[in-house]
């Protein structure tokens, strides 16, 4: 049976890092608001019926049969179970939940950039806002959070490219994906702080070079970065 994978069609947005999580693991899904019209009714349907006691608030979601999951991290705790991309041990589950919770965080912050007045109205009705929450961006929080994962890495023997255990999880997807977006979105600030976050920029590296990412992101699955989603290059921006 096929994963089902709910999310906006034209976006890496959130839905991306379901995505990959699925196609490093070669696991079977739909994308399904993507594939058809019909696909983005039925995403529309799940999200507005009354009679789901679990239909969640946004996309992206899962479904795995009648089950069905959302919040990208509570989703990545699940397939992280299902697909062997997290350890096995409780205190290694939650710590991998909490780097990702830790991304989600920093992913939001990215959004906030653009958007600091209010996700309803346009970039263009809250530049001003933006070049100044742009600033705080780049000089603190891209550092501190690039920093605190580095130091994570740096706990980690020497020469390891997985921020737990020695084996590939779901946070090592997601801190290549973060870190994709930042580059696009804000170049300069971001070279400048993986300059300091050397292991960073190796799991980067790393994740980008293993054979099922190396596919997924030559193919046209992998929609490229734009304007519309989460990780957008405004020049003005950054700096
Ligand atoms: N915390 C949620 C955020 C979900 C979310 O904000 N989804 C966006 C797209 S990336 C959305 O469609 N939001 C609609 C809304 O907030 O009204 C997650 O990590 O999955």
């Amino acid at each position: 049976m096929s994963y089902r994978l709910y999310y906006w069609p034209e976006i890496q947005g959130r839905g991306e890092f379901i995505r990959l999580v699925l196609e490093e693991a070669g696991a079977p899904y739909a994308d399904v608001a993507r594939e058809s019209k019909k696909g983005m009714a039925e995403m529309m349907a799940i999200l507005e019926r009354d009679t789901a006691g679990r239909a969640p608030f946004a996309p992206p979601f899962l479904s795995d049969g009648d089950f069905i999951v959302g919040q990208t991290a509570a989703i990545l705790l699940y397939l992280g179970d299902k697909l062997a991309l997290s350890p096995k041990d409780e205190a290694g589950r939650l710590w991998t939940h909490q780097l990702q919770l830790t991304i989600a965080d920093l992913v939001n912050e990215a959004h906030d950039v653009h958007h600091p007045i209010g996700a309803v109205r346009y970039y263009e009705d809250q530049k001003l806002e933006a070049l100044r929450r742009a600033g705080d961006f780049r000089s603190e929080r891209i550092p501190k959070f690039l920093g605190w994962f580095e130091r994570v890495l740096n706990r980690n023997p020497k020469g390891s490219e997985h921020l737990v255990g020695s084996s590939i999880t779901y946070a090592d997807l997601s801190l290549f994906q973060v870190v994709d977006g930042l580059t696009y979105a804000f170049p300069t600030a971001t070279g400048r702080a993986l300059a300091n976050a050397p292991r960073v920029a190796a799991v980067h590296r790393a994740v980008a070079q293993r054979p099922r990412i190396a596919a997924y992101l030559k193919s046209n699955r992998r929609l490229p970065f734009n304007e519309k989603g989460i990780f957008r290059h405004y020049a003005e921006l950054d700096g």
